[in-house]
């Protein structure tokens, strides 16, 4: 069985939902990012993931997988037929690389890795300033497109869920981009989604109770 190290509302959370709407069971195992330790048994996570970040997928045969997009993109090919990655060579799948990238720099390591992990005001001007025009970009693509890559829903809107949820959580409106809000809406209808998201957020209020 396929393992998750993740830490509740991290962008872990983007492979949750991946591993989900594929149907896919998986172990959970919950990680305090900031003592490195793995919650069940106090055990050091650098010895899992000399990274200490999260997430870690441990495959079938023992390997262990970092960085989201590659995370992402493992899952959805496990599963080819539901679409959740297009296949390798499609002009699509392209597409599909070029969001992920662009969400895990851009969004996540440009703004929202900052905004939680260097809470200094200094640090923080730059980032700001540049997050309206970065989210300008998948509003604009998506004002008149029901997902980021075909016409279907992928790992990147995964990943891009994820992403609006937290910048919620960092004081910035996504109302200000009517698509985007418009899109957050739609992807946490889905059942999935809705389900992944709702056991993350219960165990971030029993951490944070
Ligand atoms: N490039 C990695 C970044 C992973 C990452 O920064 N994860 C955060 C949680 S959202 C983390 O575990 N941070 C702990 C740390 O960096 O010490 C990816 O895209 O997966």
């Amino acid at each position: 069985m396929l393992q998750l190290y993740f830490w509740p509302m991290a962008c872990s959370l983007a492979s949750r939902i991946a591993l989900m709407e594929a149907g896919i069971d998986a172990r959970y195992h919950m990680v305090d990012l900031w003592t490195k330790k793995v919650l069940e048994d106090d055990d050091d996570f650098r010895a899992v993931a000399p990274k200490g970040a999260v997430p870690v997928l441990v495959l079938e045969n023992g390997e262990r997988l970092t960085e989201s997009a590659a995370v992402l993109q493992y899952i959805a090919d496990l599963k080819p037929e539901l679409g959740l990655a297009p296949p390798a060579g499609h002009p699509d799948r392209y597409r599909l690389q070029e969001w992920l990238s662009f969400i895990g720099t851009e969004i996540h390591k440009g703004f929202l890795f900052p905004t939680f992990w260097y809470k200094d005001e200094a640090s923080l001007a730059k980032p700001r300033a540049r997050i309206g025009q970065t989210l300008s970009v998948p509003s604009a693509h998506l004002a008149d497109r029901e997902f980021l890559v075909g016409d279907r829903f992928t790992v990147a809107d995964a990943h891009l869920t994820w992403a609006l949820l937290l910048l919620r959580a960092a004081d910035v409106d996504v109302a200000q981009w009517p698509p985007l809000a418009a899109y957050l809406t739609r992807m946490q209808a889905r059942p999935q989604v809705k389900a992944a998201i709702g056991t993350e957020m219960q165990m971030w209020k029993n951490i944070t109770a």
